[in-house]
């Protein structure tokens, strides 16, 4: 009999040795890695990268004769960042695509634990459901998706509608915390309330007084109109100078807490005067930029990205950028600082 404490191979004697006896046990060395891990500022494979709506739609619209919205049950084009092929994803923790719905379809039901944001590029009057409340949507308008809310879109139109998706897929997928679940007959959510009964409650400043104080404080305000919140950056502009870093921004909130408008995405809307150039600056979100009106540039890490109406551009976590406006530039972005500040992680650098 071997006595149990002999060792199963003789000594290693170089490192290499070591390592190679090593990995049978599911053993590494953190020597080796520790400084690819901890780095002094983040790193990231996400690279910068744009698509131009207008080059898109094209091929939308040769799926929407390929697939059904019924069949795809999201017929979306995912914006796949050049770094990360194959991964369904458009930053290392979020998500773009282009979804099309063309009239008379219906996208089923469904719930999950991804948070969802829509940013609408173009029609006019189709409709996205949350828990059975219809909101219409139109060009540039906000519309949520709380993670576990179910939804659905339909189209009674007569024209295809098309929206950015936002999602925290990556993220959720790193968390291992995906759940999902189906409406049983894969149809749309029985309608519960009027349409315009959220925005009603939760979109001008006031609140239900019996409100219940929920464990889970999600976004009760589902559409953010564009024609409000373009009215505020353009009234910003008269009411003072621009920020040196950012120009005019704001953030959508959520009406129930003040805070991000989803449990991990923020979302923002920002004019940039013609002529004026933001300083540089970092920060530790990743962020997704569409571009609704204007022209300029978008400087990421000493490449400029021109920016025109209907492009995408991700600013990938920590890279330097800079906006650069030749005419009024409105812009509308979506970032992960909502989940870095829940984890306090959330940092940016002022140049
Ligand atoms: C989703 O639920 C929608 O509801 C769109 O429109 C895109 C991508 C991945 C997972 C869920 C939608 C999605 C999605």
């Amino acid at each position: 009999m071997t006595p149990a404490l002999s060792p199963a191979q003789p000594a290693a004697k170089t490192l290499s040795d070591l390592y190679a006896q090593l990995r049978p046990h599911n053993l590494a060395p953190l020597w080796e890695v520790l400084s690819s891990l901890v780095t002094p500022t983040p790193t990231t494979r996400a690279v910068p990268a744009r698509w131009s709506f207008s080059k898109v739609r094209p091929y939308l619209m040769e799926a929407g004769e390929l697939i059904s919205a019924a069949e795809a049950e999201r017929r979306v084009l995912i914006l796949e960042n050049p770094a990360m092929t194959g991964e369904s994803r458009t930053t290392q923790t979020l998500y773009a695509g282009l979804q099309l719905i063309l009239p008379g379809e219906i996208a089923p039901a469904h719930r999950h634990t991804q948070n969802a944001l829509r940013f609408i590029m173009e029609g006019e009057g189709a409709f996205t459901a949350l828990d059975g409340e219809r909101a219409y949507m139109h060009r540039h308008d906000l519309v949520l998706t709380p993670a576990w809310v179910w939804h659905d879109h339909g189209n009674e139109t007569d024209a295809p509608m098309i929206w950015l998706d936002g999602l925290d897929i990556p993220l959720i997928q790193s968390l291992d915390a995906s759940f999902a679940e189906h409406s049983a007959d894969r149809g749309a959510w029985p309608t519960t309330r009027p349409a315009g009964d959220a925005e009603t409650r939760w979109g001008r400043n006031l609140a239900p007084a019996r409100r219940i104080e929920q464990s889970n404080p999600h976004n009760p305000l589902f559409i953010y109109p564009f024609s409000d919140w373009r009215e505020t950056l353009e009234s910003l502009r008269m009411s003072g100078p621009a920020h040196p870093h950012d120009a005019y921004l704001m953030e959508f909130v959520n009406p129930r807490t003040g805070g991000a408008v989803l449990a991990t995405m923020a979302a923002f809307a920002r004019l940039v005067p013609g002529g004026f150039e933001t300083r540089p600056m970092r920060s530790s979100e990743s962020s997704i930029h569409v571009v609704v009106e204007g022209d300029g540039a978008l400087e990421i890490d000493g490449t400029s990205y021109a920016l025109t109406p209907g492009d995408i551009v991700v600013v990938p976590a920590w890279a330097q950028r800079r906006f650069v406006a030749s005419s009024d530039l409105v812009v509308f972005s979506y970032s992960d600082r909502a989940a870095q500040q829940r984890l306090e992680l959330w940092r940016e650098l002022l140049l």
